[in-house]
């Protein structure tokens, strides 16, 4: 009866199980049984962080957290965080156990909240609930939280341990890692290349190097992002839509990422593809846009803000800090080789998603992945630590993270 229940529970989002892999291949299966537990820690952390995954994408500025409250062994709650302002992991999960809460022990992927926020702070309901033990994968970084929930719990006299997938917790959230605690939002750099190194012909062509799945997962990625990040000579010359698409119930969703163009000069066009879709659009300029355009721009409900560096150009680390200021926790950059250029050069990138296909373009006037400077010689490369390979068709993924330095030392 309760695993029937389970199951409806993780089908009612269908918008995010379309796309979010499981945990662990046969954590949970189709039919009858939704979800195979033992009801030990490890599954049921892995079960926790599987519904944390689901939260992923609509509950920014707030992390995305899954919760799981076993009683002997038998799980009598679940929950995920709901979009900001509304509830808690934990209180889903509380919610759904009811009375059975009390004695339990609660398996949580961040550690519950003590403090008042938009909502009432958790501990304070898993301690009335009669919670007896909580186990959280990792402790919230932000400076209101900080160990402190732990510690209220232990205070009670609820068994408290902190740890467990501490890594893939800390995966999950990895947005809202950085920005809680740097109030800049977490940068990826998205690039799809040939195999030898092009992101378009000598005549710019670009449509299409990647394969059908790994545009697809693209799609997936603008979805769980707060912002998609273009110069704007990727609007000149691909004039992109920079929406999510084909995911969701029926292929589509209301949700869509805020679309930030950098642009110096202005050149961005009225009739540009990007201001016709769903969705808000912001536009980073260096100089004040003529008049027309100014009014163009507000008639469409764009935002334009004037950040101008030294040398002329937008000033990118004042851009992610105002995009950090309007809670925005994730930025994904998609080009061009400039934009990225600067980025790189600024050291203002944490993580890069580069989709090899396998093509040669060659050509001296093609266009290669990041521009800029770049550095002068190989041992100053930026190197990506944690590296995964992932394939979508006959497309390879490479992901990995860059440590964080600096910030724009040689800007
Ligand atoms: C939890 N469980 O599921 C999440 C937590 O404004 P509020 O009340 O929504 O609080 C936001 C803060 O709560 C957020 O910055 C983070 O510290 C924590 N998020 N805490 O106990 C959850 N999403
Ligand atoms: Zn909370």
């Amino acid at each position: 009866m309760f695993r029937h229940r389970l199951l409806h529970h993780v089908r009612a989002d269908a918008r995010m199980v379309a796309f979010v892999k499981p945990v662990r291949a046969g954590s949970w299966t189709s039919g009858d049984t939704a979800v195979r537990l033992t009801g030990n820690s490890i599954d049921s952390m892995e079960y926790a962080l599987g519904l944390a995954k689901l939260a992923l994408g609509y509950t920014s500025p707030n992390p995305a957290v899954g919760a799981v409250l076993v009683k002997d062994g038998e799980i009598v709650g679940t929950g995920y965080t709901q979009p900001a302002g509304f509830a808690h992991a934990e209180i889903m999960a509380l919610n759904q156990a009811g009375s059975r809460a009390r004695g339990a022990t609660l398996f949580v992927t961040l550690e519950p909240c003590c403090h008042y926020g938009r909502t009432p702070p958790c501990t304070r309901a898993l301690i009335e609930a009669g919670v007896a033990e909580v186990h959280a994968a990792m402790i919230d970084p932000n400076p209101r939280v900080n160990g402190r929930g732990m510690a209220e719990l232990e205070r009670a006299g609820i068994k408290v341990q902190v740890g467990e997938y501490e890594d893939r917790a800390r995966e999950i959230n990895e947005a809202y890692i950085k920005w809680i605690t740097t109030g800049l939002p977490f940068v990826t750099a998205k690039f799809a290349m040939s195999l030898d190194g092009k992101i378009a012909t000598r005549s710019a062509d670009s449509k299409w190097i990647s394969s059908e799945e790994a545009r697809n997962y693209v799609h997936t990625l603008r979805y769980t992002v707060d912002a998609v990040m273009v110069g704007v000579n990727t609007v000149l010359v691909d004039n992109p839509r920079l929406t999510a698409r084909r995911i969701g119930r029926g292929g589509t969703t209301t949700h869509q990422p805020l679309r930030v163009v950098v642009d110096s000069r202005g050149r961005t066009p009225l009739s540009a593809n990007l201001f016709k879709e769903p969705g808000k659009t912001m536009i980073a300029v260096a100089q004040p846009l003529d008049r027309e355009k100014a009014d163009g721009m507000a008639r469409l409900g764009v935002e334009v803000v004037e950040l101008r560096a030294d040398d002329g150009m937008v000033d990118l680390e004042r851009l992610l800090r105002a995009l950090g200021e309007r809670q925005i926790t994730s930025v994904l950059v998609e080009g061009g080789s400039s934009l990225l250029g600067s980025l790189f050069d600024c050291r203002l990138i944490d993580k890069v998603m580069a989709f090899v296909a396998p093509l040669i373009i060659g050509g001296d006037g093609a266009r290669t992945a990041v521009g800029g400077n770049g550095v002068e010689r190989v041992s100053a490369a930026f190197r990506c630590e944690r590296v995964k390979v992932e394939r979508f068709g006959d497309d390879v993924l490479i992901s990995g993270y860059l440590p964080a330095r600096s910030r724009c030392s040689q800007a």
